[in-house]
C-alpha cells in the first residue's frame, strides 16, 4: 500500500499528498493492503482535517507487481476534482433551455455532487503554512435570491467540509424573498429549513425575508443576527477551497481594521470546471464606477505570489471582516438597493477612514462568474445600479463625482434625472470618522486609476456656432466631430488636467506629425484655452485646434486661420 504524489499528471497543481500519505502511514503502519485507502482512513475519519470523499482524491495505490501507478477511482462522480462536464442529447437540450434561469448551466450543477472535490489551487508554500491557534471564530453569511438549490447547497457543503469546526461559529443563510420553488430540493422535496437543521456539528441558521431586500439589506440582516467574532460573507454560488478560512482570520487577528479577501477562482458557468486564477489581480473602478481587475504592479509582489497585498477595491461578495469593525466603519449604505456598487462604496470608505482591504493569496474560493445577472430588478437594472453608483459618487468622490455623472450623461445619454436619495447619514459618517479625501485615495491607494488628480475643466467642447462636439471613438480612438450628445460609443466628455493635458478616460488628445489628432494612451501634448481658442502649447510656434465643419475631422492648424477654430468649453455639472 502506498500513497503517492501525483506529479505525473502534467495539468495538476495539487501536490498536497505527502502529508496525507504520512498520516495514513502512521495510522495504518504496514497495513500492506491494496485496498482503497479510504477504507483505512474511514476508521480514523474524525482525526482527519477533511472528509473522506476529499481524501480519496489524494489517494493512489500501487498496482501489484510494479506496473504503472493508477489513480484509484474511489467514489468518483461527475465533476469531481473540479473537472469539466459536457452534456449530450436530451440533457444538453434541457440545459440550453434552462440556461437563462440562473445564467449558468443548472442542469450540470444539478448533476454533480454537492460535495464534489476540487483541485487545491494554492501554491505549495501556502499549502505548507500553519496558522495560529488563537484565530477568532467566524459567522459565515450567505445571502441569496432565487439561487439554484444545487449551487446553494454546494456552497454550504464547501464551508462545512473545508472549515475547521472550532473556527466556524455558525453559518447564516439569508433567504432574500426567494420564490417558493427555490426554497426546497427539487429532487427530495426537502425544505431549506429542514436542510439547515440536518447539520449536526455545525450550526446552520436560516433567516428569511418575505420582502425583497437586495443584497445590502440582506447582508445587514445576517450581520445583525451573527454572533461570531468575525463576519465572513459569501455569494450563494461558491466553492470554498481547502484551507480557505484560516489565512483570512489570521490577517484580521493581526489587524482588525483590515478586510481580508481570498483570491477568487473561477467555476465555469458553462461546464463547471474549477479554474485557478492569477493570484496577482487587484480590483479597481473606472469613471463609470464599474468594477474591473488589473494586474498587481511593481510593488514587489511580482517576486512573491504568496504575499498579501492591498487592493483599491474588493470584488465585494467574498470577504472576512472583524464583526465590531464592520459596524464601526459604517456597515453598508442601506440606501443601496438590490445589487451593485456596495463593494466600491465600502472599499473607498474603509481605505479613506483608516482601514485596509487586502487580497490574501493563500485563501482561495471558487465563484461562478456569469455573463449576465439573472435576478429581477423591480425598478429596472439601469435605474437601480445607477442610483447606487450615484450614492457612491455623491458621498465619496468629491469633485471627481462629475467624471461619473459626466461620462454617464454626456457619453451614454442618460437622460433621467439621477436621484441618489437621502445621504445625510452617510455624510455624517464620513465627517465623524474624519476620513481622507478622494484625492488622497487616488494618490495613496489607487495611483493606477484612470482618474486624473487635478481637474481644471470637466465638460464637452463645442465647435462655435454649430451643434457639433469634439469626441472620439471609444474603440478606435479616432478623433471626430459629431452632433453633441451623440449616441454611446463616441466619447464627448473631456477633462483638462492641472498639467494641461486634454484627456478622456485613460487617453489624451495628441497631435501627430501630420497635424492630425488621435486619442492616445501615452500622451505629452499640453493645451491651453484662451478666449475661444484651444492652443497646443507643447509645440512652437503654438498651433490651434481647428475643424472644418464639412469634413468633421478636427485637426491642428495655424492659429491665424479664421474658419473653424473657435470653440466653446461647456462645463459639465449635474
Ligand atoms: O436582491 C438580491 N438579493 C440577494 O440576496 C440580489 C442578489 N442577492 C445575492 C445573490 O443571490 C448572490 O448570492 O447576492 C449575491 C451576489 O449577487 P451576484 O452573484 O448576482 O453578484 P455578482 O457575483 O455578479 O457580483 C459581485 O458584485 C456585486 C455587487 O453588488 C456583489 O458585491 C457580489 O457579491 C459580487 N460577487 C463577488 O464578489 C464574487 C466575485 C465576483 C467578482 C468580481
Ligand atoms: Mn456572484
Amino acid at each position: 500500500f502506498s500513497v503517492c504524489s501525483d506529479h505525473d499528471r502534467p495539468d495538476d497543481r495539487n501536490n498536497n499528498n505527502n502529508k496525507y500519505a504520512e498520516f495514513l502511514r502512521q495510522m495504518a503502519p504496514g497495513c500492506g493492503i491494496n485496498e482503497d485507502c479510504a477504507i483505512i482512513a474511514d476508521t480514523y475519519q474524525d482525526q482527519l482535517e477533511y472528509p473522506i470523499r476529499e481524501l480519496s482524491f489524494w489517494a493512489w495505490s500501487e498496482v501489484p507487481g510494479g506496473g504503472p501507478r493508477t489513480l484509484k477511482t474511489g467514489p468518483w462522480s461527475l465533476g469531481d476534482r473540479g473537472e469539466r462536464i459536457s452534456l449530450e442529447g436530451k440533457l444538453k437540450k434541457e440545459s440550453e433551455k434552462r440556461f437563462g434561469e440562473h445564467e449558468f448551466d443548472v442542469v450540470i450543477s444539478d448533476s454533480i455532487s454537492v460535495q464534489r472535490s476540487i483541485p487545491d489551487s494554492r501554491s505549495l508554500a501556502c499549502q505548507a503554512r500553519r496558522y495560529s491557534q488563537l484565530l477568532p471564530n467566524a459567522s459565515v453569511i450567505i445571502c441569496f435570491h432565487n439561487e439554484a438549490w444545487s449551487a446553494l447547497s454546494r456552497s454550504l457543503w464547501s464551508v462545512v467540509n473545508r472549515t475547521p469546526r472550532e473556527l466556524l461559529k455558525e453559518i447564516i443563510l439569508v433567504d432574500d424573498a426567494s420564490y417558493f420553488n427555490y426554497t426546497y430540493d427539487p429532487r427530495s422535496g426537502q425544505s431549506l429549513q429542514i436542510f439547515a437543521q440536518s447539520f449536526t456539528n455545525v450550526t446552520v441558521r436560516l433567516l428569511r425575508s418575505d420582502e425583497r431586500l437586495g443584497l445590502v439589506k440582506a447582508r445587514l440582516l445576517g450581520a445583525r443576527n451573527a454572533t461570531g467574532q468575525t463576519l465572513v460573507f459569501l455569494d450563494s454560488h461558491v466553492e470554498c477551497n481547502r484551507g480557505w478560512l484560516p489565512p483570512l482570520l489570521e490577517r484580521i487577528l493581526a489587524s482588525r481594521s483590515t478586510i481580508a479577501c481570498p483570491v477568487i477562482d473561477v467555476v465555469s458557468h458553462v461546464d463547471f470546471s474549477y479554474v485557478s486564477t492569477n493570484a496577482r489581480n487587484r480590483g479597481g473602478f473606472n469613471w463609470n464606477l464599474d468594477f474591473y481587475w488589473f494586474p498587481a504592479g511593481a510593488d514587489g509582489f511580482n517576486k512573491n505570489n504568496n504575499k498579501r497585498r492591498g487592493t483599491p477595491v474588493m470584488a465585494g461578495g467574498i470577504y472576512a471582516i472583524d464583526a465590531k469593525y464592520f459596524w464601526q466603519v459604517g456597515a453598508y449604505d442601506e440606501g443601496m438597493s438590490i445589487w451593485g456598487s456596495e463593494n466600491i462604496e465600502m472599499s473607498i470608505r474603509v481605505w479613506t477612514c483608516g482601514g485596509r482591504i487586502e487580497i490574501i493569496p493563500c485563501s482561495r474560493v471558487g465563484h461562478i462568474f456569469r455573463g449576465r445577472n439573472p435576478v429581477g430588478f423591480p425598478e429596472g437594472v439601469g435605474r437601480t445600479v445607477n442610483r447606487n453608483k450615484a450614492r457612491v459618487a455623491d458621498v465619496w468622490l468629491d469633485d471627481h463625482a462629475n467624471l461619473f455623472y459626466g461620462s454617464l450623461m454626456v457619453n451614454d445619454l442618460w437622460d433621467d434625472k439621477l436621484v441618489s436619495g437621502d445621504l445625510a447619514e452617510r455624510f455624517e459618517l464620513r465627517k465623524r470618522m474624519n476620513c481622507h479625501s478622494f484625492r488622497w485615495y487616488l494618490e495613496t491607494v489607487f495611483p493606477e486609476s484612470k482618474f486624473p488628480i487635478d481637474l481644471t475643466f470637466i465638460g464637452s467642447i463645442e465647435l462655435h456656432g454649430s451643434d457639433l462636439c469634439l469626441g472620439s471613438d471609444s474603440v478606435t480612438n479616432e478623433v471626430m466631430l459629431s452632433r453633441c450628445r451623440d449616441p454611446p460609443g463616441r466619447r464627448q466628455l473631456f477633462v483638462i488636467t492641472g498639467k494641461g493635458h486634454l484627456v478622456q478616460e485613460g487617453v489624451g488628445l495628441q497631435s501627430t506629425s501630420t497635424l492630425q489628432l488621435r486619442m492616445s494612451k501615452s500622451y505629452r501634448d499640453t493645451w491651453n484655452f484662451t478666449g475661444s481658442k484651444i492652443i497646443l502649447t507643447s509645440t512652437s510656434p503654438p498651433l490651434c485646434l481647428a475643424s472644418n465643419v464639412k469634413s468633421s475631422t478636427p485637426s491642428i492648424a495655424d492659429c491665424g486661420k479664421k474658419l473653424g477654430n473657435k470653440w466653446n468649453l461647456k462645463k459639465f455639472s449635474k
